[in-house]
């Protein structure tokens, strides 16, 4: 059962590229896992401080956010998405994004771009 389950997952994701099932080491399955990136905001300073992180169309990308006070970053895909975090540790999703291109992960407050997500 959980075998069909991941076979669903990966033909979903790489469509029209229609491989056969049932190869358990394909390199289309690591693109269903969620991208987890790290990012810590502690008054100015922000990090990651605007690096450029790959991501697959359709891919989840979570966020495990450290601050000092809590507060909103912004994804400016398509539509945007606002995510509140709180102080201390939390984890946000940004919800996966569906066409391919650069989208801007920025703080407002302070204003600093965290991440460039290269959405291919
Ligand atoms: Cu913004």
């Amino acid at each position: 059962m959980r075998r069909t389950v991941a076979c669903l997952a990966v033909l979903l994701s790489s469509l029209p590229a229609l491989t056969a099932c049932g190869g358990s080491d394909s390199p289309d399955e690591a693109d269903t896992e969620p991208k987890v990136i790290e990012v810590t905001i502690e008054g100015e300073s922000v990090t990651p401080n605007g690096e450029r992180v790959e991501v697959a169309v359709g891919q989840q990308v979570d966020l495990e956010v450290t601050a000092d006070v809590p507060g909103e970053i912004h994804v400016h895909s398509s539509p945007e998405q606002a995510l509140e975090y709180d102080a201390g540790s939390s984890t946000v999703t940004i919800e996966p994004i569906d066409t391919p291109g650069t989208v801007d992960v920025e703080l407002h407050d302070p204003a600093k771009i965290v991440l460039q997500l290269e959405v291919r």
